[in-house]
């Protein structure tokens, strides 16, 4: 049942984009822009930000949401921000590196940014460490204060999908690291892949891993790249 679900995903977000080399989507905070053959251009998938024409959406600093759909059925992903409005830097590390395993919706309901952010302009930075390269998006917000109080509706987790903390030598070479006092304290241990969020916020929400190993992944979006092909 579970591999007709993941087929049923991976075919409609192949055939949402029309074509199927698709790498990753960011639905929350909504995207400065996607070009999937461009995706791979720093530090913002190849577009530039710009808070005058762009869909700026306000973001609060004690945790919000990240929602995106990774067409990979293995990555690594790498939450950042900056109070940069250009993007160009000064990029700030707001988890660890996250290994993500299963294909489709993808969601961190409550994602923080340091406190002292709030009224300010900046951008969220989501880089994707595929097989085939490295991948960004990002949005344009404003930091106001407090947390989320009601989880959207699109922030959902892939059945099947797991997310654990883990270490990325490609990712952890990005921006500087930042622990926020207030909301994280998440730690990650690399050896095993495992980890512990001692936070309600910045919490990985971890549903049970039923497929029978990433190969298994890999042959549905092949199967799922063939069909939509096909249609
Ligand atoms: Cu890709």
């Amino acid at each position: 049942m579970s591999r007709l679900v993941h087929l049923y995903v991976s075919l409609i977000a192949f055939l949402l984009l029309g074509q199927a080399t698709a790498h990753f989507l960011m639905h929350l905070p909504p995207s400065i822009g996607f070009d999937d053959d461009l995706e791979g251009e720093a530090p913002c998938g190849s577009f530039t930000v710009d808070f005058s024409t762009d869909n700026v959406t306000n973001y609060f600093v004690g945790g919000d949401t990240v929602a995106l759909t990774s067409i990979h059925p293995q990555a690594t992903w790498l939450f950042r921000a900056t109070l940069d409005t250009t993007a160009s830097g000064n990029w700030t590390s707001l988890l660890p590196a996250i290994q993500q395993t299963g294909l489709g919706d993808y969601c961190e309901p409550f994602v923080a940014v340091p406190a002292s952010w709030a009224g300010s302009k900046g951008v969220i930075g989501i880089v994707q460490d595929a097989p085939d390269g490295i991948l960004y998006q990002c949005a344009a917000v404003n930091f106001i204060t407090g947390t989320q109080t009601s989880v959207p509706s699109i922030c959902v987790n892939g059945t099947g999908l797991t997310a654990t903390f883990t270490a990325d030598a490609v990712l952890s070479s990005l921006p500087a690291s930042f622990t926020s006092s207030a909301t994280s304290s998440a730690t990650s241990s690399a050896s095993t892949g495992s980890s512990t969020a001692k936070s309600s916020a910045n919490t990985i929400h971890v549903s049970t891993y039923s497929a029978r190993g990433p190969l298994a992944w890999v042959t549905v979006c092949w199967s799922a790249a063939l069909v939509a092909y096909l249609l």
